[in-house]
């Protein structure tokens, strides 16, 4: 299969397109730090085709899309809209109004526009399947997901939303909801490189890890084709609901 992978220097993103061309797959990789991209094409060869842009920019997307081989672009058979990131875990009333614009342009704005550029050639050869990476944090509220939850609500009912659209045709879509990820940048970035506030998010926790993300992934892409999974929320088992707060003054 021909899949396309957003976000594929780190976390999630590489693990999946590793574990795709190991798989034998072909994947066309996005990410912004060309450094990161040669050594994965250095790694993976010839089936990985690497594409450097930022997702956020969508100036820079359209461009990168725009020089890619039209045999390529026409015939992708997945798209995992992965690449998105959280910033700050202040109140909303004391957030960066660049974190918030950072997140809004990447996390929903970018996976729109990936989305809107790649389905109509799924729509035309009536296959393909679309997995976007949203996250617990749209489905749930929680103290300082303010931005960063809204943009995975938005993906959520994005996923969702397609799949209306979508009655009738043999292209299908999943949204991927994982609660607490460890061994990614995630929390780092997050924390604007503050590694020990990072750290103590994933201390005596089992979290979950790329290699399960991807797992999931390779599970969703194996399914039949008349089979949709809309949604898959996964969590650590050590990971479960707070209660509503109630503040006592
Ligand atoms: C990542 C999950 O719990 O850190 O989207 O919001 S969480």
């Amino acid at each position: 299969m021909n899949i396309f992978i957003t976000g594929v220097t780190s976390g999630f993103g590489k693990q999946i397109a590793i574990d795709c061309i190991k798989n034998g797959h072909a994947v066309i990789g996005t990410g912004r730090r060309l450094d990161k991209l040669t050594a994965l094409k250095n790694e993976l060869g010839e089936r990985f085709i690497p594409l450097a842009f930022d997702i956020g920019n969508l100036d820079e997307l359209n461009t990168a899309l725009a020089g890619l081989d039209k045999a390529i672009l026409h015939n992708i058979d997945v798209l995992v809209n992965n690449a998105g990131l959280a910033l700050g875990l202040e109140p909303a009333h004391q957030t960066d109004m660049n974190d918030w614009q950072t997140m809004i342009n990447t996390n929903t704005l970018g996976l729109a526009q990936m989305t809107h550029a790649i389905l109509p050639f799924m729509v035309a050869k009536d296959d393909g399947l679309i997995i976007n990476v949203s996250s617990t944090a749209g489905n749930y509220p929680y103290f300082g997901a303010n931005v960063y939850g809204a943009t995975k609500a938005f993906v959520t009912q994005f996923s969702l939303n397609l799949r209306a659209d979508l009655v009738g045709k043999n292209v299908r879509v999943t949204n991927l909801e994982p609660g607490l990820c460890g061994g990614t940048e995630f929390s780092n970035v997050r924390f604007h490189g503050d590694d020990n506030k990072a750290k103590q998010v994933y201390e005596n926790v089992a979290f979950i890890t790329p290699k399960d993300i991807s797992n999931m992934v390779l599970w969703l892409i194996s399914q039949p084709k008349h089979i949709n999974i809309n949604r898959l929320e996964v969590m650590p088992t050590m990971q479960t609901f707070a209660g509503l707060t109630v503040f006592k003054g």
